[in-house]
């Protein structure tokens, strides 16, 4: 045993040299499972002299280690300090962690509900993985309908589609709930086509419907003014022109005054001076019929609009696709 224990001993000091006093040596050696741990450990069960004799070593081996180790944390700690010293400032502030943010397009959608929702909508959700009846058939928009065309869409092997417009939900929210009514749905939708810096496959809408005995376009255009008011801070334009939607009749397109030019003309507007921003319209008896509502009892408007866009208008971001493209130069600015 006693050789054993000197050959150990060897063998620590080869390393030592090797290695210094690391934390490796430490732990192999004198951590809770290291050999001299152990050996210490054993003690008690030897014999007297045995005792004696294996304690001596272990214990010059287990000195010889923490020395090493100790000689060694005081030189890197040396060291460390004296480069330092010369340049500690103490009244230097401390370096601020760095907090994550939401996204510009999350901020943007908050804004969105708030304003909403304090003239008397509820914010409602809807399924992103939707059935063709919805987001097609219940909309008037049967099986080779040219109108299918206008939304390109990702079908999935389980039978069900991504949903390309928030429309779907007007139908699964009236089916449960009885006019009047007045929500908004946002959310993301899905359109299988190529990207440019208007255009992504993925997008978030803001569907809005109002429904009740009586309710008109003038309605639809008070409300609409009020939001575009108050989530552009100034006062802007809204221009209703006529547009085809199978699901809304008469149907429109909704354009604002370019808020980077105040409508005067710009790159950003085409020159035109007006920016279009959503679809809207009356709601078409039908989807009142596939909703289970009897059409001639009630009137609605709805309108579906790109928050991208809205975002896009309200900074100035000339690129749709930098919403989702990751980049924290970008994203850093909100
Ligand atoms: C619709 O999706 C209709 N559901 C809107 C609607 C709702 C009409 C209710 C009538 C009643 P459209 O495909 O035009 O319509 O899209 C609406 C808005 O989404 C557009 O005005 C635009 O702001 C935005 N949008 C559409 N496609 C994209 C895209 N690929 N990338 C970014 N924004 C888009």
């Amino acid at each position: 045993m006693k050789t054993d224990l000197n050959s150990l001993k060897n063998q620590v000091k080869e390393e030592l040299k090797k290695e210094g006093g690391s934390l490796g040596v430490y732990r192999k050696y004198l951590g809770p499972k290291g050999e001299i741990t152990q050996i210490l450990r054993s003690l008690k069960d030897l014999p007297e002299k045995e005792r004696k004799e294996k304690g001596k070593l272990a214990n010059e081996i287990k000195n010889e280690i923490e020395k090493a180790v100790e000689s060694g944390k005081y030189k890197t700690r040396d060291a460390k300090y004296k480069t330092q010293d010369a340049h500690f400032d103490i009244t230097v502030p401390g370096k601020k962690p760095s907090l994550g943010h939401l996204h510009p397009l999350t901020l943007a959608r908050r804004e969105v509900e708030e304003i909403f929702e304090s003239m008397g909508f509820s914010v409602i959700g809807g399924p992103e993985m939707e059935k063709e009846w919805y987001n097609f058939d219940a909309l008037n928009i049967p099986k080779d309908h040219p109108a299918r065309d206008q939304w390109d869409t990702f079908y999935l092997k389980n039978g069900l589609l991504l949903r390309t417009h928030t429309s779907p939900v007007q139908v699964r929210y009236m089916e449960k709930n009885n006019p009047p009514l007045r929500i908004i749905v946002p959310g993301p939708v899905f359109r299988h086509e190529a990207t440019d810096i208007s255009h992504e496959f993925e997008l978030m809408q803001v569907e809005g419907l109002m429904v009740d005995k009586t309710v008109s376009v003038a309605n639809f255009k008070a409300v609409i003014d009020e939001f575009f008011r108050r989530f552009f801070k100034k006062d802007v334009k809204t221009r209703l022109r006529q547009d085809f939607f199978p699901f809304t009749e008469p149907s429109f397109d909704v354009s604002i005054s370019c808020v980077v030019c105040g409508g005067k003309g710009c790159p950003t507007c085409k020159k035109s001076g007006w920016v279009e921003l959503a679809g809207a319209g009356m709601v078409h008896p039908n989807v009142f019929k596939n909703s289970g509502l009897i059409p001639k009892d009630w009137q609605g408007w709805a309108f579906g609009f790109g928050l991208e866009r809205l975002v896009m208008m309200k900074y100035k971001i000339n690129d749709v696709r930098l919403f989702r493209s990751g980049d924290l130069r970008f994203l850093n600015q909100f």
